[in-house]
């Protein structure tokens, strides 16, 4: 056999972002940095070495940086979807990283997890700043995926977020999480509980009642001084290397089929710092999905 594989696919969408930004430069930049990190060598772009995990890239999807998110939805929606399979069926040993990206293709990423759009298998953990539950009056934004996916029938006890900032977020935005029955866990929370932990106890919950688990990796997660390139990062998030550890657990649950990587803008980083954190967690989930061979 093979071993595992991770799917990279390259999501250059930027116009979901309120703020704006070239959030399409970030894929690019991220599959570069990987090449700065000795677990993967710019001699074998298609192999993590020593892990014996295979890379597929399918190739960016450069149409996508022009696209409204609801125009670009199917698409999106779609090639997450092959990326979870091989030859036409799911398989336990591939995983999709999706290289965003502002953070509206969460909803497509989400709605690859289920052929029909029955969403009572399907969970979603959120490392993630913010509810991005904002409105929908206006359009798909990155700032209302979870919203979206709530009105598209993903149930709130399917989603758990860790990582929440309540500075960052209206408390009409806390009320509606609650009141979908979301779980929220802040960073503050995370921090005293020990987010690996947090993390873990919260893909085992949800991998109770679901299939198939979606991660959304917002990196505004992190605190500002180790996200510049993220315009919502704020002071008081999480370090690299707690989401180092949640990123290797989310690699290694093998219910796990996608994660998400967005909201970098690499034009706004200084000394690479947020695009080399991006790329550790890219390789921190492949290390994870490493250990998943065998099962
Ligand atoms: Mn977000």
């Amino acid at each position: 056999m093979t071993g595992p594989t991770l799917v990279l696919v390259a999501v250059p969408m930027r116009l979901g972002s309120i703020s704006g930004g070239r959030f399409d430069l970030a894929p690019q930049a991220i599959r570069d940095a990987l090449d700065r990190f000795v677990a993967h060598g710019p001699k074998e772009p298609d192999r993590l070495m020593e892990l014996g995990v295979a890379i597929e890239d399918p190739g960016p999807m450069d149409e996508v940086a022009s696209m409204t998110p609801a125009d670009a939805f199917d698409r999106i929606r779609r090639s997450i979807a092959v990326g979870t399979e091989d030859m036409g069926r799911v398989q336990a040993d591939r995983a999709v990283v999706v290289l965003g990206g502002d953070n509206s293709i969460t909803r497509p990423g989400v709605h690859a997890m289920t052929p029909d759009a029955v969403f009572d298998r399907v969970g979603l953990l959120t490392l993630d700043a913010h509810h991005d539950l904002r409105p929908l009056e206006g359009g798909l934004t990155n700032g209302n995926p979870i919203r979206a996916l709530l009105e598209d029938g993903l149930p709130g006890w399917n989603v758990v977020q860790v990582g929440i900032n309540p500075m960052a977020n209206s408390p009409t935005l806390a009320a509606a999480a609650e009141q979908a029955r979301i779980e929220v866990i802040t960073a503050t929370e995370a921090r005293e509980r020990g987010t690996a932990r947090v993390v873990a106890d919260a893909l085992e919950r949800l991998a109770r009642r679901v299939d198939a688990i979606y991660v959304d990796l917002d990196i505004d997660v992190l605190d500002r001084a180790f996200a510049p390139a993220c315009p919502g990062a704020r002071p008081g998030g999480l370090t690299p290397a707690e989401v180092q550890a949640a990123a290797e657990l989310c690699g290694r649950h093998p219910k796990v089929r996608a994660i998400d990587v967005v909201e970098v803008d690499p034009e706004r980083d200084v000394g690479g710092v947020t695009v080399l954190a991006a790329a550790s967690f890219v390789l921190a989930f492949a290390s994870g999905l490493a250990a998943r061979s065998g099962g």
